[in-house]
Protein backbone atom coordinates (compact mmCIF):
# COMPACT_ATOMS: atom_id res chain seq x y z
CA UNK A 1 0.00 0.00 0.00
CA UNK A 2 2.74 2.09 1.31
CA UNK A 3 4.29 1.34 -2.39
CA UNK A 4 1.20 2.17 -4.31
CA UNK A 5 0.69 5.66 -2.10
CA UNK A 6 4.53 6.69 -3.60
CA UNK A 7 3.96 5.22 -6.74
CA UNK A 8 0.79 7.24 -7.09
CA UNK A 9 2.94 10.27 -5.26
CA UNK A 10 5.88 9.84 -7.61
CA UNK A 11 3.38 10.11 -10.91
CA UNK A 12 1.63 13.13 -9.80
CA UNK A 13 4.67 15.00 -9.56
CA UNK A 14 6.24 13.77 -12.95
CA UNK A 15 2.76 14.73 -14.16
CA UNK A 16 3.40 18.78 -12.63
CA UNK A 17 6.81 18.51 -14.11
CA UNK A 18 5.60 17.83 -17.28
CA UNK A 19 2.57 20.25 -17.26
CA UNK A 20 5.01 23.10 -16.16
CA UNK A 21 7.76 22.18 -18.77
CA UNK A 22 5.02 22.43 -21.52
CA UNK A 23 3.70 25.42 -20.00
CA UNK A 24 7.06 26.92 -20.25
CA UNK A 25 7.36 25.68 -23.58
CA UNK A 26 4.25 27.50 -24.74
CA UNK A 27 5.38 30.55 -23.28
CA UNK A 28 8.15 31.92 -26.26
CA UNK A 29 10.22 34.26 -24.55
CA UNK A 30 14.06 36.02 -24.73
CA UNK A 31 14.93 32.84 -22.09
CA UNK A 32 17.67 35.46 -20.13
CA UNK A 33 15.99 38.58 -19.83
CA UNK A 34 15.24 42.58 -20.63
CA UNK A 35 16.35 46.05 -20.12
CA UNK A 36 14.38 47.92 -17.65
CA UNK A 37 13.25 50.15 -20.05
CA UNK A 38 12.87 47.83 -23.12
CA UNK A 39 10.14 46.46 -25.09
CA UNK A 40 8.95 43.42 -23.09
CA UNK A 41 7.41 40.78 -25.09
CA UNK A 42 6.17 37.33 -24.85
CA UNK A 43 4.55 35.56 -27.60
CA UNK A 44 1.78 32.69 -26.33
CA UNK A 45 2.13 29.76 -29.38
CA UNK A 46 -1.53 29.21 -29.12
CA UNK A 47 -4.79 30.27 -28.99
CA UNK A 48 -5.37 30.82 -25.64
CA UNK A 49 -7.79 34.09 -24.59
CA UNK A 50 -7.71 35.35 -21.20
CA UNK A 51 -5.16 37.41 -19.14
CA UNK A 52 -1.36 36.84 -18.46
CA UNK A 53 0.26 37.73 -14.87
CA UNK A 54 3.63 38.59 -13.88
CA UNK A 55 5.03 37.41 -10.83
CA UNK A 56 8.03 38.16 -8.57
CA UNK A 57 10.07 34.86 -8.12
CA UNK A 58 11.35 36.16 -5.01
CA UNK A 59 7.95 37.50 -3.20
CA UNK A 60 5.21 35.05 -5.22
CA UNK A 61 3.62 38.66 -5.69
CA UNK A 62 1.63 39.28 -8.88
CA UNK A 63 3.23 42.55 -9.69
CA UNK A 64 1.52 42.71 -13.49
CA UNK A 65 -1.69 41.61 -15.31
CA UNK A 66 -3.07 41.96 -18.77
CA UNK A 67 -4.63 41.10 -21.36
CA UNK A 68 -3.40 38.65 -24.46
CA UNK A 69 -3.65 40.18 -27.63
CA UNK A 70 -5.83 39.27 -30.39
CA UNK A 71 -3.94 36.24 -32.69
CA UNK A 72 -1.79 36.63 -34.86
CA UNK A 73 -1.74 34.07 -37.59
CA UNK A 74 1.56 32.75 -38.99
CA UNK A 75 1.97 33.16 -43.12
CA UNK A 76 4.44 29.77 -43.03
CA UNK A 77 1.47 27.38 -40.92
CA UNK A 78 -1.58 27.16 -39.38
CA UNK A 79 -0.66 28.26 -36.28
CA UNK A 80 -1.87 31.20 -34.56
CA UNK A 81 0.18 33.12 -31.58
CA UNK A 82 -0.92 35.44 -28.81
CA UNK A 83 1.04 38.22 -27.72
CA UNK A 84 1.77 39.18 -23.66
CA UNK A 85 3.17 42.85 -23.65
CA UNK A 86 4.48 43.74 -19.86
CA UNK A 87 6.65 46.33 -21.20
CA UNK A 88 5.50 48.75 -18.38
CA UNK A 89 7.27 46.22 -16.03
CA UNK A 90 10.56 47.89 -15.22
CA UNK A 91 11.83 47.01 -12.07
CA UNK A 92 14.74 45.18 -11.97
CA UNK A 93 14.37 41.23 -10.74
CA UNK A 94 13.92 38.01 -10.80
CA UNK A 95 10.01 37.00 -12.72
CA UNK A 96 7.89 34.65 -14.57
CA UNK A 97 5.09 34.91 -16.52
CA UNK A 98 1.83 33.08 -15.96
CA UNK A 99 -1.10 31.97 -17.95
CA UNK A 100 -3.58 31.38 -15.06
CA UNK A 101 -4.43 27.76 -15.33
CA UNK A 102 -2.00 26.90 -17.69
CA UNK A 103 1.73 27.07 -16.14
CA UNK A 104 4.60 29.72 -15.26
CA UNK A 105 7.15 30.47 -18.25
CA UNK A 106 10.90 29.91 -17.69
CA UNK A 107 12.45 32.45 -15.04
CA UNK A 108 13.52 35.94 -17.31
CA UNK A 109 15.47 38.41 -15.70
CA UNK A 110 14.68 42.84 -15.68
CA UNK A 111 18.15 44.46 -15.28
CA UNK A 112 20.50 47.18 -16.56
CA UNK A 113 23.29 44.95 -19.09
CA UNK A 114 21.13 41.54 -19.04
CA UNK A 115 23.40 40.51 -21.81
CA UNK A 116 26.92 41.23 -20.32
CA UNK A 117 27.81 37.81 -19.57
CA UNK A 118 25.93 36.90 -23.19
CA UNK A 119 28.89 39.12 -25.01
CA UNK A 120 31.28 37.74 -22.99
CA UNK A 121 30.21 33.96 -23.74
CA UNK A 122 29.73 34.49 -27.60
CA UNK A 123 33.24 36.07 -28.06
CA UNK A 124 34.55 33.44 -25.77
CA UNK A 125 33.00 30.90 -28.24
CA UNK A 126 36.05 32.01 -30.32
CA UNK A 127 38.31 31.11 -27.51
CA UNK A 128 36.99 27.54 -27.63
CA UNK A 129 37.82 27.00 -31.07
CA UNK A 130 41.17 27.93 -30.68
CA UNK A 131 43.73 25.44 -32.68
CA UNK A 132 46.88 24.56 -31.97
CA UNK A 133 47.18 25.49 -28.42
CA UNK A 134 46.23 23.28 -25.36
CA UNK A 135 43.37 24.54 -23.37
CA UNK A 136 44.04 25.00 -19.88
CA UNK A 137 41.35 24.31 -16.99
CA UNK A 138 42.43 28.62 -15.77
CA UNK A 139 40.65 29.60 -18.89
CA UNK A 140 38.38 26.34 -20.23
CA UNK A 141 36.92 24.98 -17.50
CA UNK A 142 35.96 21.61 -17.47
CA UNK A 143 36.16 21.94 -21.50
CA UNK A 144 40.01 22.20 -21.22
CA UNK A 145 41.36 20.09 -23.94
CA UNK A 146 44.68 18.63 -25.37
CA UNK A 147 46.61 20.91 -27.97
CA UNK A 148 45.80 19.53 -31.26
CA UNK A 149 46.21 20.44 -35.29
CA UNK A 150 49.39 22.20 -35.05
CA UNK A 151 49.30 22.74 -38.45
CA UNK A 152 52.98 23.56 -38.86
CA UNK A 153 53.44 20.86 -41.94
CA UNK A 154 50.84 21.99 -44.57
CA UNK A 155 51.27 20.58 -47.63
CA UNK A 156 50.69 22.31 -50.66
CA UNK A 157 47.76 20.60 -52.54
CA UNK A 158 48.55 20.27 -56.41
CA UNK A 159 45.86 22.48 -57.30
CA UNK A 160 48.18 25.25 -55.67
CA UNK A 161 51.10 24.70 -56.88
CA UNK A 162 53.28 27.76 -58.13
CA UNK A 163 56.85 27.38 -59.00
CA UNK A 164 58.26 29.04 -55.97
CA UNK A 165 56.06 26.76 -54.02
CA UNK A 166 55.45 23.33 -56.10
CA UNK A 167 52.64 20.38 -54.98
CA UNK A 168 53.87 18.62 -52.03
CA UNK A 169 56.18 21.55 -50.88
CA UNK A 170 55.33 22.20 -46.66
CA UNK A 171 54.50 25.20 -45.35
CA UNK A 172 53.14 26.16 -41.85
CA UNK A 173 49.61 27.77 -41.33
CA UNK A 174 49.15 27.35 -37.23
CA UNK A 175 46.72 29.18 -35.01
CA UNK A 176 42.94 30.13 -36.15
CA UNK A 177 39.58 28.78 -34.95
CA UNK A 178 37.89 26.01 -35.87
CA UNK A 179 35.52 26.96 -38.86
CA UNK A 180 32.44 25.52 -37.18
CA UNK A 181 31.74 22.03 -35.95
CA UNK A 182 34.42 20.70 -38.28
CA UNK A 183 38.78 20.99 -38.17
CA UNK A 184 39.00 22.74 -41.33
CA UNK A 185 39.76 26.73 -41.82
CA UNK A 186 38.37 28.71 -44.31
CA UNK A 187 39.60 32.22 -45.62
CA UNK A 188 36.21 33.21 -47.23
CA UNK A 189 34.32 32.17 -44.01
CA UNK A 190 37.29 33.77 -41.64
CA UNK A 191 36.95 37.40 -43.67
CA UNK A 192 32.92 37.70 -42.56
CA UNK A 193 33.93 36.71 -39.65
CA UNK A 194 36.90 39.21 -38.64
CA UNK A 195 35.50 42.38 -40.62
CA UNK A 196 32.64 41.73 -38.15
CA UNK A 197 34.46 41.15 -34.53
CA UNK A 198 36.98 44.25 -35.64
CA UNK A 199 33.66 46.45 -36.53
CA UNK A 200 32.40 45.20 -33.26
CA UNK A 201 35.42 46.98 -31.87
CA UNK A 202 35.32 50.04 -34.07
CA UNK A 203 32.18 50.56 -33.19
CA UNK A 204 31.98 50.81 -29.40
CA UNK A 205 35.97 50.71 -28.73
CA UNK A 206 35.12 51.89 -25.24
CA UNK A 207 32.95 49.08 -23.94
CA UNK A 208 35.64 46.88 -25.69
CA UNK A 209 38.99 48.01 -24.24
CA UNK A 210 37.61 46.78 -20.69
CA UNK A 211 35.44 43.89 -21.46
CA UNK A 212 37.60 40.70 -19.99
CA UNK A 213 36.91 37.05 -21.11
CA UNK A 214 39.71 35.19 -18.90
CA UNK A 215 41.90 33.97 -21.79
CA UNK A 216 45.59 33.76 -21.59
CA UNK A 217 46.59 37.07 -22.93
CA UNK A 218 44.06 38.54 -20.61
CA UNK A 219 46.14 42.02 -18.99
CA UNK A 220 48.80 42.31 -21.56
CA UNK A 221 47.26 46.03 -22.67
CA UNK A 222 45.41 45.34 -25.01
CA UNK A 223 41.41 44.40 -25.18
CA UNK A 224 40.47 40.59 -24.91
CA UNK A 225 38.50 40.81 -27.91
CA UNK A 226 40.99 42.08 -29.70
CA UNK A 227 43.92 39.06 -28.00
CA UNK A 228 41.00 37.23 -29.41
CA UNK A 229 41.00 38.25 -32.98
CA UNK A 230 44.92 37.98 -32.82
CA UNK A 231 44.92 33.97 -32.92
CA UNK A 232 42.97 33.70 -36.10
CA UNK A 233 44.49 37.10 -37.73
CA UNK A 234 48.14 35.62 -37.36
CA UNK A 235 46.56 32.49 -39.02
CA UNK A 236 45.31 34.49 -42.26
CA UNK A 237 48.44 36.38 -42.54
CA UNK A 238 50.21 32.68 -43.42
CA UNK A 239 47.25 31.78 -45.87
CA UNK A 240 49.14 34.48 -48.48
CA UNK A 241 52.01 32.81 -50.63
CA UNK A 242 54.68 35.88 -50.08
CA UNK A 243 55.64 35.34 -53.49
CA UNK A 244 52.66 36.38 -55.27
CA UNK A 245 50.10 38.15 -53.09
CA UNK A 246 47.70 35.46 -53.62
CA UNK A 247 45.88 34.31 -50.40
CA UNK A 248 44.84 30.14 -50.40
CA UNK A 249 41.33 28.87 -49.54
CA UNK A 250 41.67 26.78 -47.17
CA UNK A 251 43.65 24.77 -44.69
CA UNK A 252 41.70 21.45 -44.95
CA UNK A 253 42.15 17.75 -44.44
CA UNK A 254 40.85 15.67 -47.33
CA UNK A 255 37.71 14.82 -45.84
CA UNK A 256 35.75 15.73 -42.68
CA UNK A 257 37.25 14.47 -39.92
CA UNK A 258 35.12 12.12 -37.71
CA UNK A 259 33.82 12.88 -33.96
CA UNK A 260 37.31 12.49 -32.40
CA UNK A 261 39.21 15.06 -30.05
CA UNK A 262 41.29 17.35 -32.07
CA UNK A 263 44.59 15.91 -31.17
CA UNK A 264 43.19 12.72 -32.34
CA UNK A 265 43.18 13.93 -35.68
CA UNK A 266 45.79 13.26 -37.83
CA UNK A 267 45.49 13.10 -41.20
CA UNK A 268 47.22 15.15 -43.68
CA UNK A 269 46.37 18.60 -43.88
CA UNK A 270 46.57 20.71 -47.48
CA UNK A 271 46.37 24.38 -48.39
CA UNK A 272 44.23 24.36 -51.82
CA UNK A 273 44.32 26.80 -54.65
CA UNK A 274 43.79 30.47 -54.46
CA UNK A 275 41.01 32.38 -54.90
CA UNK A 276 39.96 35.83 -56.11
CA UNK A 277 37.07 35.89 -52.92
CA UNK A 278 40.07 34.45 -50.49
CA UNK A 279 41.99 36.92 -51.83
CA UNK A 280 39.90 39.98 -51.44
CA UNK A 281 38.41 38.95 -48.44
CA UNK A 282 41.63 38.41 -47.15
CA UNK A 283 42.84 41.96 -48.05
CA UNK A 284 39.51 43.73 -46.55
CA UNK A 285 40.38 42.08 -43.30
CA UNK A 286 44.20 42.66 -43.37
CA UNK A 287 43.14 46.58 -44.28
CA UNK A 288 40.87 47.03 -41.21
CA UNK A 289 43.14 44.93 -39.20
CA UNK A 290 46.33 47.23 -40.13
CA UNK A 291 43.70 50.14 -38.94
CA UNK A 292 42.62 48.34 -35.58
CA UNK A 293 45.80 47.29 -34.20
CA UNK A 294 47.71 50.98 -35.04
CA UNK A 295 47.01 51.73 -31.78
CA UNK A 296 48.11 48.67 -30.05
CA UNK A 297 51.59 48.74 -31.41
CA UNK A 298 53.65 48.31 -28.02
CA UNK A 299 51.42 45.23 -27.69
CA UNK A 300 51.69 43.77 -31.25
CA UNK A 301 54.70 44.88 -32.42
CA UNK A 302 55.00 45.09 -36.23
CA UNK A 303 51.30 43.55 -36.74
CA UNK A 304 49.45 46.78 -37.91
CA UNK A 305 52.24 47.55 -40.52
CA UNK A 306 52.09 43.73 -41.65
CA UNK A 307 48.87 43.53 -42.06
CA UNK A 308 48.70 46.54 -44.38
CA UNK A 309 51.36 45.50 -46.39
CA UNK A 310 49.62 42.37 -47.02
CA UNK A 311 46.59 44.28 -47.41
CA UNK A 312 47.93 46.07 -50.80
CA UNK A 313 49.85 42.69 -51.83
CA UNK A 314 46.65 40.82 -51.35
CA UNK A 315 44.67 43.38 -53.64
CA UNK A 316 47.11 43.72 -56.45
CA UNK A 317 46.77 40.22 -56.90
CA UNK A 318 43.34 40.30 -57.09
CA UNK A 319 43.49 43.09 -59.34
CA UNK A 320 45.50 41.02 -61.77
CA UNK A 321 43.38 37.93 -60.84
CA UNK A 322 39.67 39.40 -60.85
CA UNK A 323 37.58 36.11 -61.50
CA UNK A 324 39.36 33.04 -60.05
CA UNK A 325 36.44 31.49 -58.17
CA UNK A 326 37.31 28.12 -56.02
CA UNK A 327 34.99 25.67 -58.31
CA UNK A 328 36.06 22.55 -55.73
CA UNK A 329 34.11 20.34 -57.92
CA UNK A 330 36.24 21.07 -61.35
CA UNK A 331 39.00 21.00 -58.61
CA UNK A 332 38.51 17.38 -58.15
CA UNK A 333 38.15 16.80 -61.84
CA UNK A 334 41.60 17.80 -62.04
CA UNK A 335 44.14 17.29 -58.85
CA UNK A 336 44.46 14.41 -56.43
CA UNK A 337 43.82 14.18 -53.35
CA UNK A 338 40.28 14.86 -53.77
CA UNK A 339 39.10 17.85 -51.58
CA UNK A 340 35.87 16.86 -49.73
CA UNK A 341 35.04 19.57 -47.37
CA UNK A 342 33.40 22.61 -46.81
CA UNK A 343 33.69 24.91 -49.93
CA UNK A 344 32.47 28.40 -49.64
CA UNK A 345 32.48 28.75 -53.46
CA UNK A 346 31.20 32.03 -54.41
CA UNK A 347 31.62 33.36 -58.55
CA UNK A 348 30.41 36.70 -58.08
CA UNK A 349 33.16 39.25 -56.51
CA UNK A 350 31.96 42.46 -57.05
CA UNK A 351 31.32 42.41 -53.39
CA UNK A 352 34.37 41.24 -52.43
CA UNK A 353 36.21 44.03 -54.86
CA UNK A 354 33.69 46.55 -52.70
CA UNK A 355 34.46 45.65 -49.22
CA UNK A 356 37.99 45.29 -49.88
CA UNK A 357 38.41 48.77 -51.58
CA UNK A 358 36.51 50.34 -48.70
CA UNK A 359 38.50 49.14 -45.80
CA UNK A 360 41.86 49.96 -48.11
CA UNK A 361 40.19 53.47 -48.45
CA UNK A 362 39.76 54.36 -45.42
CA UNK A 363 43.22 53.02 -43.56
CA UNK A 364 45.27 54.25 -46.47
CA UNK A 365 43.18 57.50 -47.39
CA UNK A 366 44.01 56.64 -50.61
CA UNK A 367 40.78 57.88 -53.29
CA UNK A 368 42.14 55.23 -55.81
CA UNK A 369 41.20 52.69 -53.98
CA UNK A 370 37.62 54.42 -54.06
CA UNK A 371 37.01 54.54 -57.73
CA UNK A 372 38.86 51.29 -58.80
CA UNK A 373 35.88 49.90 -58.76
CA UNK A 374 31.95 50.84 -58.61
CA UNK A 375 31.46 51.43 -55.12
CA UNK A 376 27.89 51.38 -56.11
CA UNK A 377 26.73 49.01 -58.70
CA UNK A 378 23.23 49.14 -58.14
CA UNK A 379 20.94 50.05 -55.34
CA UNK A 380 20.81 46.65 -54.04
CA UNK A 381 21.74 46.12 -49.83
CA UNK A 382 21.80 42.33 -49.42
CA UNK A 383 22.48 41.81 -45.91
CA UNK A 384 26.14 39.92 -45.22
CA UNK A 385 27.00 36.67 -45.54
CA UNK A 386 29.89 34.83 -46.07
CA UNK A 387 29.42 34.94 -50.00
CA UNK A 388 28.17 38.38 -49.84
CA UNK A 389 30.41 40.49 -48.00
CA UNK A 390 29.18 44.71 -49.78
CA UNK A 391 27.39 45.95 -46.86
CA UNK A 392 30.90 45.40 -44.39
CA UNK A 393 32.23 48.06 -46.84
CA UNK A 394 29.36 50.48 -46.84
CA UNK A 395 29.43 49.90 -43.03
CA UNK A 396 32.92 51.19 -42.94
CA UNK A 397 32.53 54.12 -45.31
CA UNK A 398 29.76 54.70 -42.81
CA UNK A 399 31.53 54.66 -39.73
CA UNK A 400 34.32 56.78 -41.22
CA UNK A 401 32.36 59.45 -42.62
CA UNK A 402 34.37 62.13 -41.40
CA UNK A 403 37.37 60.68 -43.50
CA UNK A 404 35.38 60.65 -46.62
CA UNK A 405 37.08 62.56 -49.05
CA UNK A 406 34.92 64.85 -51.59
CA UNK A 407 34.24 61.40 -54.31
CA UNK A 408 32.68 59.31 -51.17
CA UNK A 409 31.34 62.22 -49.61
CA UNK A 410 28.90 62.98 -52.68
CA UNK A 411 27.72 59.00 -52.30
CA UNK A 412 27.31 59.16 -48.43
CA UNK A 413 23.83 60.62 -48.19
CA UNK A 414 22.59 58.02 -50.80
CA UNK A 415 24.03 55.06 -48.90
CA UNK A 416 22.78 56.65 -45.65
CA UNK A 417 18.81 56.71 -46.95
CA UNK A 418 19.58 53.22 -48.59
CA UNK A 419 20.45 51.73 -44.99
CA UNK A 420 17.78 53.51 -43.67
CA UNK A 421 15.08 52.16 -46.09
CA UNK A 422 16.24 48.60 -45.78
CA UNK A 423 16.16 48.97 -42.64
CA UNK A 424 12.39 50.13 -42.52
CA UNK A 425 11.60 47.19 -45.17
CA UNK A 426 12.86 44.73 -43.39
CA UNK A 427 10.48 45.77 -39.82
CA UNK A 428 7.37 46.56 -41.92
CA UNK A 429 5.06 44.73 -40.75
CA UNK A 430 5.97 43.39 -37.91
CA UNK A 431 3.40 44.04 -35.74
CA UNK A 432 1.52 41.20 -37.82
CA UNK A 433 3.75 38.71 -37.14
CA UNK A 434 3.62 35.61 -34.93
CA UNK A 435 6.58 36.39 -33.11
CA UNK A 436 6.60 40.24 -33.41
CA UNK A 437 10.65 40.13 -34.46
CA UNK A 438 11.96 41.42 -37.93
CA UNK A 439 13.30 38.21 -38.35
CA UNK A 440 10.76 35.39 -40.18
CA UNK A 441 9.44 38.34 -42.70
CA UNK A 442 9.50 35.78 -45.43
CA UNK A 443 9.81 31.67 -45.83
CA UNK A 444 12.93 32.76 -47.49
CA UNK A 445 15.11 34.27 -44.08
CA UNK A 446 15.41 30.55 -43.01
CA UNK A 447 18.19 29.61 -44.65
CA UNK A 448 21.42 27.18 -43.85
CA UNK A 449 22.46 29.46 -40.60
CA UNK A 450 19.08 31.21 -40.34
CA UNK A 451 20.32 32.44 -36.77
CA UNK A 452 23.12 34.82 -38.81
CA UNK A 453 19.85 35.90 -41.06
CA UNK A 454 18.52 37.17 -37.60
CA UNK A 455 21.51 38.69 -36.24
CA UNK A 456 22.72 40.49 -39.56
CA UNK A 457 19.57 41.96 -39.68
CA UNK A 458 19.91 43.11 -36.21
CA UNK A 459 23.36 44.68 -37.11
CA UNK A 460 22.06 46.97 -40.06
CA UNK A 461 19.08 47.93 -37.98
CA UNK A 462 22.03 49.06 -35.31
CA UNK A 463 23.40 50.84 -38.40
CA UNK A 464 20.31 52.34 -38.79
CA UNK A 465 20.16 53.65 -35.50
CA UNK A 466 23.52 54.94 -35.26
CA UNK A 467 22.56 56.93 -38.73
CA UNK A 468 19.26 58.44 -37.83
CA UNK A 469 19.09 58.39 -34.05
CA UNK A 470 15.67 57.01 -33.94
CA UNK A 471 15.14 54.80 -31.20
CA UNK A 472 12.53 52.58 -32.76
CA UNK A 473 15.54 50.70 -34.94
CA UNK A 474 17.61 49.80 -31.98
CA UNK A 475 14.03 48.44 -30.50
CA UNK A 476 13.95 46.49 -33.91
CA UNK A 477 17.37 45.09 -33.58
CA UNK A 478 16.06 43.79 -29.97
CA UNK A 479 13.44 41.63 -31.22
CA UNK A 480 15.73 39.55 -33.13
CA UNK A 481 17.76 39.27 -30.14
CA UNK A 482 14.86 37.89 -28.30
CA UNK A 483 13.84 35.98 -31.33
CA UNK A 484 17.41 33.90 -30.96
CA UNK A 485 16.80 33.82 -27.39
CA UNK A 486 13.74 31.72 -27.45
CA UNK A 487 10.85 34.33 -28.59
CA UNK A 488 10.56 32.35 -31.50
CA UNK A 489 8.58 29.30 -33.53
CA UNK A 490 11.07 26.41 -31.71
CA UNK A 491 11.02 27.62 -28.20
CA UNK A 492 14.96 27.13 -27.64
CA UNK A 493 17.14 29.76 -26.41
CA UNK A 494 19.60 28.95 -29.57
CA UNK A 495 23.04 29.78 -27.82
CA UNK A 496 24.29 26.84 -25.58
CA UNK A 497 24.59 27.40 -22.16
CA UNK A 498 22.93 30.51 -22.19
CA UNK A 499 18.81 30.38 -21.14
CA UNK A 500 16.54 27.28 -20.52
CA UNK A 501 15.96 25.33 -23.52
CA UNK A 502 18.94 25.16 -25.11
CA UNK A 503 21.11 22.85 -27.84
CA UNK A 504 22.64 20.44 -25.84
CA UNK A 505 23.58 18.17 -29.16
CA UNK A 506 25.34 20.26 -31.64
CA UNK A 507 26.75 19.36 -34.89
CA UNK A 508 30.57 19.99 -33.13
CA UNK A 509 33.19 17.54 -32.64
CA UNK A 510 34.87 19.17 -30.11
CA UNK A 511 31.53 18.89 -28.13
CA UNK A 512 30.78 15.97 -29.33
CA UNK A 513 33.95 13.76 -28.59
CA UNK A 514 35.04 15.61 -25.14
CA UNK A 515 32.73 13.12 -22.89
CA UNK A 516 31.29 16.25 -21.20
CA UNK A 517 27.60 16.32 -21.05
CA UNK A 518 27.44 19.89 -21.69
CA UNK A 519 27.95 21.13 -24.41
CA UNK A 520 30.88 23.96 -24.98
CA UNK A 521 29.01 27.30 -23.92
CA UNK A 522 28.35 30.44 -26.35
CA UNK A 523 28.04 29.23 -29.57
CA UNK A 524 25.12 29.58 -31.63
CA UNK A 525 23.33 27.44 -33.54
CA UNK A 526 22.58 27.58 -37.34
CA UNK A 527 18.79 27.32 -36.78
CA UNK A 528 15.57 26.44 -38.30
CA UNK A 529 16.04 25.21 -42.21
CA UNK A 530 13.71 23.82 -43.96
CA UNK A 531 16.40 22.57 -46.59
CA UNK A 532 17.45 19.89 -44.11
CA UNK A 533 20.22 18.65 -46.24
CA UNK A 534 21.36 16.62 -43.62
CA UNK A 535 18.63 14.20 -44.23
CA UNK A 536 18.60 13.94 -40.16
CA UNK A 537 15.24 11.67 -39.34
CA UNK A 538 14.60 14.03 -36.01
CA UNK A 539 12.91 17.22 -37.47
CA UNK A 540 10.00 17.96 -36.05
CA UNK A 541 8.42 19.92 -39.32
CA UNK A 542 9.11 21.25 -42.65
CA UNK A 543 7.89 24.61 -42.12
CA UNK A 544 10.33 27.13 -42.49
CA UNK A 545 10.61 28.24 -38.63
CA UNK A 546 9.94 24.94 -37.28
CA UNK A 547 12.55 23.31 -38.91
CA UNK A 548 14.59 22.65 -36.16
CA UNK A 549 16.52 20.16 -34.41
CA UNK A 550 18.43 19.76 -31.55
CA UNK A 551 20.42 16.51 -32.55
CA UNK A 552 23.89 15.56 -33.58
CA UNK A 553 23.17 14.34 -36.87
CA UNK A 554 21.94 17.91 -37.54
CA UNK A 555 24.96 19.77 -39.56
CA UNK A 556 21.94 21.73 -41.64
CA UNK A 557 20.28 23.32 -38.37
CA UNK A 558 22.73 22.58 -35.46
CA UNK A 559 26.08 22.94 -36.28
CA UNK A 560 27.82 26.45 -34.61
CA UNK A 561 29.71 28.11 -37.05
CA UNK A 562 32.38 31.41 -36.41
CA UNK A 563 30.40 33.29 -39.10
CA UNK A 564 27.42 33.10 -37.02
CA UNK A 565 29.00 33.31 -33.40
CA UNK A 566 30.25 37.12 -35.08
CA UNK A 567 26.88 38.94 -35.55
CA UNK A 568 25.47 37.13 -32.29
CA UNK A 569 28.56 38.87 -30.42
CA UNK A 570 28.43 42.12 -32.13
CA UNK A 571 24.28 42.08 -31.70
CA UNK A 572 24.44 41.83 -28.42
CA UNK A 573 27.27 43.61 -27.65
CA UNK A 574 25.86 46.21 -29.61
CA UNK A 575 22.70 46.54 -27.53
CA UNK A 576 24.59 46.02 -24.61
CA UNK A 577 26.49 49.44 -25.58
CA UNK A 578 23.48 50.89 -26.56
CA UNK A 579 20.98 50.48 -24.31
CA UNK A 580 23.05 51.22 -21.20
CA UNK A 581 24.48 54.78 -22.20
O1 LIG B 1 21.16 31.45 -50.80
C1 LIG B 1 20.22 30.44 -51.20
C2 LIG B 1 18.82 31.01 -51.15
O2 LIG B 1 18.71 32.04 -52.09
C3 LIG B 1 17.83 29.88 -51.40
O3 LIG B 1 16.54 30.38 -51.24
C4 LIG B 1 18.07 28.75 -50.43
C5 LIG B 1 17.15 27.57 -50.67
O4 LIG B 1 17.65 26.40 -50.05
O5 LIG B 1 19.38 28.31 -50.54
C6 LIG B 1 20.32 29.29 -50.23
O6 LIG B 1 21.59 28.75 -50.33
C7 LIG B 1 22.02 27.92 -49.32
C8 LIG B 1 23.18 28.63 -48.64
O7 LIG B 1 23.81 27.77 -47.76
C9 LIG B 1 22.69 29.84 -47.84
O8 LIG B 1 23.75 30.50 -47.24
C10 LIG B 1 22.43 26.59 -49.90
O9 LIG B 1 21.27 25.91 -50.33
C11 LIG B 1 23.17 25.79 -48.88
O10 LIG B 1 23.63 24.58 -49.43
C12 LIG B 1 24.33 26.59 -48.35
O11 LIG B 1 24.88 25.95 -47.29
C13 LIG B 1 26.19 26.24 -46.88
C14 LIG B 1 26.79 24.91 -46.43
O12 LIG B 1 28.06 25.13 -45.88
C15 LIG B 1 26.90 23.89 -47.54
O13 LIG B 1 27.79 24.31 -48.49
C16 LIG B 1 26.15 27.23 -45.74
O14 LIG B 1 25.80 28.54 -46.20
C17 LIG B 1 27.50 27.32 -45.05
O15 LIG B 1 27.36 28.09 -43.88
C18 LIG B 1 28.00 25.93 -44.71
O16 LIG B 1 29.27 26.04 -44.19
C19 LIG B 1 29.84 24.88 -43.61
C20 LIG B 1 31.17 24.64 -44.32
O17 LIG B 1 30.91 24.28 -45.66
C21 LIG B 1 32.00 23.59 -43.61
N1 LIG B 1 32.14 23.91 -42.21
C22 LIG B 1 30.87 24.01 -41.54
C23 LIG B 1 30.05 25.13 -42.12
C24 LIG B 1 28.75 25.35 -41.37
O18 LIG B 1 27.78 24.41 -41.61
O1 LIG C 1 30.64 17.62 -40.28
C1 LIG C 1 30.47 18.25 -41.53
C2 LIG C 1 29.94 19.67 -41.31
O2 LIG C 1 30.90 20.42 -40.62
C3 LIG C 1 29.55 20.29 -42.62
O3 LIG C 1 28.86 21.50 -42.39
C4 LIG C 1 28.67 19.39 -43.42
C5 LIG C 1 28.32 19.94 -44.78
O4 LIG C 1 29.43 20.15 -45.55
O5 LIG C 1 29.25 18.14 -43.58
C6 LIG C 1 29.52 17.48 -42.37
O6 LIG C 1 30.11 16.25 -42.63
C7 LIG C 1 29.24 15.25 -43.10
C8 LIG C 1 29.54 14.96 -44.55
O7 LIG C 1 29.21 16.07 -45.35
C9 LIG C 1 28.77 13.75 -45.01
N1 LIG C 1 29.06 12.63 -44.13
C10 LIG C 1 28.69 12.86 -42.76
C11 LIG C 1 29.45 14.02 -42.21
C12 LIG C 1 28.97 14.37 -40.78
O8 LIG C 1 29.43 13.50 -39.85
Amino acid sequence: MRKLVLIILICSVISTVLTAQEAASKIRINQIGFYPDAQKVAIIADNIDGDFLIKSVTSGEVIFKSKLSDPRKSDFSPKVTRIADFSTVTKPGMYVLNLPGIGDSYTFEIKTKVFTNLTKALIKGFYFQRMSIALKPEFAGKWSRAAGHPDTQIIIHPSAASPARPAGTIISCPRGWYDAGDYNKYVVNSGITMGTLLSLYEDFPACFDTLGINIPESGNGAPDLLNEIVWNLRWMLTMQDPFDGGVYNKVTNADFDPMIMPSASVTPRYVVQKGTAATLDFAAVTAQAGRVFNKFKNVFPGLSDSCLKASEKAWDWAVKNPKVAYNQELMNKLFKPVINTGAYGDSDFSDEFIWAAAELYITTGKESFYTAFPMFPDAQMPLPAWGDVRLLGYYTLERFEKKLTMVAMNDFTGLKERIIRTADEMAKGISDRPYQTVMGKSAGDFIWGSNSVATNEGILLIQAYKLSGDRKYLDYALTNLDYVLGRNATGYSFVTGYGHKTPMFPHHRLSEADNIADPIPGLIVGGPNPGQQDGCKTYPSRIPDESYTDSVCSYASNEIAINWNAPAAYLAGALEALYNK
